[in-house]
């Protein structure tokens, strides 16, 4: 038996600060057709895929911020994004900014399935950088004051013939977030990033990044059992570049697909839903193995406790 699903892996080079929504949109619409043009049935797009990665200025008064965010989805701006996907009949995974009607700001990533409907809303729950301007870096990261980390968790949709899960960038340095989704039985997890190649604290970590990155997202993938599709926008954004290699990684852990390049473009992989029931039902089958009784650390604590 087999489950198959075609999917695209729609990587984004930069966008500049002055590149209107308009124009992004229509990047996306291109790479949407090229993704259907090769019969992919999903396309997902990258974190804050409708701006350019903003967290790295700083603002005092935050308002001055708000145009970055969407307040609606669809918006007028967005909606020949649903329309199209709509008529060619293939879903996509869309990462932008969020600001709700309370006023709350949350780093946010949707699914829409192949008829239009938007099946489900992912809000990004680990929010890397810093709360507070830190003027000595080169550029600022600071996720921490422009987004709410999410309390809703990580959720697993019946969609596109098999369940479906999401996460966003940072979320995929941990091993928790694949984890939750591992125990609801998630057979393809959509993961769109923004990475610096340069990351400040810690310069050690720079040449180590696209390691770090294939490291996280195989491992995740092989110890639950899922697909994952992880998709970057790379390249030289405001003079931050940024990590590509977007990819397409099967249960096994191994690559099916990744990108060549740092600009826009599409790659994709044949994925058997089915494949996930080789590592579930046998070397992890969680129900048989797992020991949770001595795991109480994991929810109990928060940091590390050294006695
Ligand atoms: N967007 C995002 O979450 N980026 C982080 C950068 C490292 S923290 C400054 C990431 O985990 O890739």
């Amino acid at each position: 038996m087999s489950r198959l699903i075609k999917v695209a892996a729609a990587q984004l080079g930069p966008i500049q600060r002055t590149d209107d929504r308009k124009s992004v949109v229509q990047r996306l619409i291109t790479l949407l057709r090229e993704a259907h043009s090769q019969k992919a049935e999903l396309v997902v797009f990258p974190e804050l895929a409708l701006t350019t990665f903003f967290p790295r200025w700083f603002v005092e008064d935050i308002s001055t911020a708000d145009h970055w965010y969407e307040t609606q989805m669809p918006s007028e701006i967005t909606r020949p994004l649903f329309d199209e996907a709509k008529k060619l009949g293939i879903g996509f995974c869309l990462g932008y900014a969020e600001l709700t009607p309370q006023g709350e700001r949350f780093n946010t990533q949707i699914l829409v399935e192949r008829d239009g409907s938007t099946i489900a809303k992912y809000r990004k729950v680990h929010i890397p950088g810093h709360e507070h301007h830190e003027p000595d870096r080169p550029f600022q990261h600071a996720e921490r004051y422009y987004f709410k980390p999410s309390d809703e968790g990580f959720g697993v949709w019946k969609a596109f013939g098999g369940r479906i899960g999401m996460m966003i960038c940072n979320d995929r340095r941990w091993p928790e977030s694949y984890r939750v989704m591992g125990l609801q039985g998630v057979e393809m997890i959509l993961c769109g990033y923004n990475t610096p190649l340069q990351y400040v604290p810690d310069p050690t970590q720079d040449p180590l990044q696209s390691f770090h990155n294939a490291l996280v997202m195989q491992s995740g993938a092989y110890q639950n059992g899922t697909f994952v599709v992880g998709v970057a926008k790379g390249g030289v954004e405001e003079g931050v570049d940024s990590l590509a290699d977007s990819s397409i990684i099967a249960p096994s852990g191994e690559i099916l697909a990744k990108t060549s390049t740092s600009g826009d473009e599409v790659v994709t992989a044949i994925c058997d839903l089915d494949w996930c029931n080789n590592y579930k039902n046998t070397l992890f089958d969680f129900d048989r193995y797992r020991r949770p009784e001595v795991y109480g650390r994991i929810t109990a604590q928060r940091g590390s406790i050294i006695e």
